[in-house]
């Protein structure tokens, strides 16, 4: 059993607030108040690199060394007095929502950025490398799905799997990567996968921050989130193509409308997904109709499926069934449901979770145990190596909103939790 990590590693609050909101400027969007403006920093976008690049010169100064992959993850790396043994990761993401929260993702980078600095201005050195990680993409809001640079990193699909995928503005996944490694070709590269740092192995835990985007901690009074796992989700887009029609000569009996049969097939799901126990999540977030026009019968309409449950086997019944619920409603277009997206319900390996229980209790800090309901990048890194997360309570549970919030002290002791472990799975 190792050492519990010293209670007070100098974890500087101003430091990381101040990092927090100079990283809240880019992308900023209006919110519910002056202070609480949101963020809208769509993955591989140029507000992406400037935060990517913000983050790099930060990293200079503490003197990590700074890496990415084919796919983009970037990583920060903190050299061990072993360099060869297996490294701690911890880190998260820094896209955002469209109309997204300042903490959500970014907390989770900045923190374990802050954890390390806070390990080295103390002065320790730590026997295994930690690496902080930027995940590419993890949000899935520009380019569906989430957690591409997770997924290609766990070796679950290759970057090419998604070449093909648009945003709204009809640039392609491939066009955005390969516009954004030319401009990142100033950076060292690594492997992509869990072998391809420095040390030539994958990491010995993960441990991930992140705002808990739910009401639970803030409700008990709780300091920390101790993530024994993550409930599973699947993305589906559904596509209904019909014929463009004169909203004022096509008689309705002729027409193939592609909204109107939608709205069937959306009401069909509905029924489909109807959980009386509240527990399974189903949600359209996303329609485009085209050619979109008030006078004209729409012949295309897409929308997205968002299902979650923390069984699997619910979790696989209900999606399966979507496509035969889809074909039945739809009348007179034609139908196609294509899977985005799946991540089975995970239960972390009690390794990370107890660390984390250790550092909590050696600080003094309320804790308990509880699952994700929002799949995040450990789900996959998870797959790989034992991982684990740290949540903060989240303001009336409220995320991927302007006004999501933590106070700087609620996220200063999550990342005095975080410097602890990972100063306990450092040393162990
Ligand atoms: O959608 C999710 O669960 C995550 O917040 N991206
Ligand atoms: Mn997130
Ligand atoms: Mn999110
Ligand atoms: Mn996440």
């Amino acid at each position: 059993m190792p050492d519990p990590a010293p209670t007070a590693l100098p974890v500087d609050e101003a430091r990381h607030w101040s990092r927090l909101m100079q990283m809240a400027e880019l992308g900023a969007i209006p919110g519910p108040s002056p202070e609480d403006r949101g963020v809208n920093r769509p993955c591989l976008s140029p507000l992406d690199r400037e935060a990517r690049r913000l983050l790099i010169r930060w990293a200079g100064t503490v003197g990590l060394t700074v890496s990415i992959d084919e796919i983009g993850n970037l990583f920060l790396r903190h050299e061990g007095t072993d360099p060869s043994a297996a490294p701690v990761l911890s880190g998260s993401h820094m896209d955002s929502q469209p109309n997204g929260g300042r903490f959500d993702g970014i907390w989770g980078v900045l923190a374990a950025f802050e954890a390390v600095q806070a390990i080295r201005d103390a002065g320790i050195a730590t026997r295994r490398p930690i690496e902080v990680v930027a995940w590419t993409n993890e949000e899935g809001g520009r380019f569906a799905p989430g957690c591409m640079g997770s997924m290609a990193w766990a070796g679950i699909e290759p970057p090419s799997a998604w070449d093909a995928v648009t945003d709204t503005a009809g640039t392609t996944f491939r066009q955005a990567l390969d516009e954004h490694l030319a401009a990142e070709a100033d950076l060292p590269r690594r492997a992509l996968g869990p072998t391809g740092g420095p040390s030539g192995r994958a990491p010995h835990a993960y441990v991930e921050a992140h705002i808990e985007q739910g009401p639970l901690l803030e409700a008990e009074g709780l300091d920390i989130g101790v993530v024994s796992g993550i409930q599973g989700s699947r993305w589906f887009t559904v596509e209904i193509s019909g014929k463009t029609d004169h909203a004022g000569t096509a008689p309705l009996r002729l027409r193939q409308d592609a909204v109107q049969d939608m709205l069937r097939a959306i009401t069909a799901l509905n029924a489909l997904t109807h959980d009386p126990a509240d527990v399974l999540r189903f949600t359209v977030g996303k329609v485009e109709v085209l050619p979109n026009s008030s006078n004209t019968v729409a012949d295309t309409a897409r929308f997205s499926v968002d299902l979650r449950h923390p069984d699997a086997t619910v979790l696989m019944a209900r999606g399966d069934a979507i496509a035969g619920v889809v074909q039945a409603a739809v009348r007179h277009c034609r139908a196609t449901v294509r899977e985005r997206f799946h991540a089975l319900p995970t239960t972390f390996d009690p390794r990370v979770p107890e660390a984390v229980e250790r550092a909590a209790a050696s600080l003094g800090l309320r804790a308990r145990r509880l699952a994700s309901g929002a799949f995040h990048d450990a789900q996959f890194v998870g797959s790989v190596c034992p991982s684990g997360m740290i949540f903060v309570p989240s303001r009336a549970g409220i995320s991927h909103h302007p006004a999501e919030y933590t106070s700087s002290a609620q996220l200063a002791a999550g990342t005095r939790a975080l410097a602890a472990t990972l100063l306990d799975l450092a040393q162990s």
